[in-house]
């Protein structure tokens, strides 16, 4: 009778046993798929002419599929919304956005606030981390340019052209050979304090008309007037024959360069000099290095 009763409540103490030992794994795999789910934010927004732009980061392990959609709201009214229709991949997979919405700032402030899977369409590892707000302090002031624009770096085809803003605002340098309008443009859309624009492809030995332009957050914009800088001219050498005199019936002469280096890539090249008696050649040219910028030597042997 006893030995019957140890023996049932031994196995039930195995049983036991059992039942705790094979709710672990149990547990463990319900964590995994926690931490297999993904994870929306709003990594950041920001306006640019009024247009709210956003980045949604995926938090989790799990790829994001696409159909959500996310939701702007202005002073908690909610003006706009856009479907992401792109899968965002996991462990930190980024999507850009931009509301199809014509934001114009409303008295001192507005609170902007950007929320995504506005439906809760996807099963997310934290559903309460989905916001993302800001105070924008209204502003209809155009940056200032408080320094330049000044050009340097100036080649035969290049110039870098520089100014500096009170305020984080874009980068525009309009240009071309007539005074403005300028048709071409080189844009940096960094909201930044100092700018700096290279413009390439120039004429060489030209002078060039440009406009700096600068907007803000909210599209305030500064178009300077005309101002201009000049390209350098091609370089070309410039040979002079300084020096021709008599030495033990040898004809000696020097050749002076005062222009640009004469240089074609590893080998110098040569130019040749004849010798000229009455109007008429007396010897066969010679071969003289012109790789220098100063006196080349050479010699007539008569
Ligand atoms: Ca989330
Ligand atoms: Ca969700
Ligand atoms: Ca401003």
């Amino acid at each position: 009778m006893n030995i019957k009763k140890i023996s049932a409540a031994g196995i039930f103490v195995l049983l036991m046993c059992f039942l705790s030992f094979s709710a672990y794994p149990g547990k463990d795999l319900r964590h995994s798929v926690h931490a297999a789910l993904p994870d929306l934010i709003v990594n950041d927004f920001w306006v640019m002419n009024g247009t709210v732009h956003y980045i949604l980061k995926n938090r989790g392990e799990a790829e994001v599929p696409e159909g959500h959609e996310t939701a702007l709201y202005i002073d908690n009214e909610q003006v706009a919304l856009q479907t992401v229709n792109t899968v965002i991949g996991g462990a930190g997979g980024t999507w850009q956005g931009s509301f199809v919405y014509a934001w114009e700032c409303s008295g001192e402030s507005d609170l902007i606030r950007v929320e995504a899977d506005i439906w809760n369409f996807i099963a997310e590892g934290n559903e309460a981390n989905n916001g993302l707000q800001k105070q924008v302090i209204c502003d209809d002031v155009p940056p200032q340019i408080i320094s330049g624009p000044s050009v340097t770096g100036i080649t035969q085809s290049s110039a870098l052209i520089s100014w500096t803003t009170d305020e984080p605002a874009n980068s525009t340098v309009l240009y071309g050979l007539s005074p403005a309008p300028h048709e071409k443009q080189v844009n940096d859309a960094a909201l930044v304090i100092d700018h700096q624009i290279l413009l390439n492809n120039l004429e060489t030995s030209a002078t060039y008309y440009y406009q700096v332009k600068s907007a803000d957050a909210q599209g305030n914009i500064n178009l300077t007037e005309d101002h201009t800088f000049a390209t350098l001219p091609v370089f070309l050498p410039d040979l002079t024959v300084t020096y021709v005199y008599a030495d033990n019936g040898a004809i000696c002469f020097e050749v002076l360069n005062q222009g640009a280096d004469i240089k074609g890539g590893e080998v110098p090249l040569i130019h040749s000099a004849a010798l000229l008696v009455d109007g008429a050649t007396v010897s066969s040219p010679i071969a003289v290095p012109t790789d220098i910028h100063g006196n080349v030597h050479g010699m007539f042997r008569l």
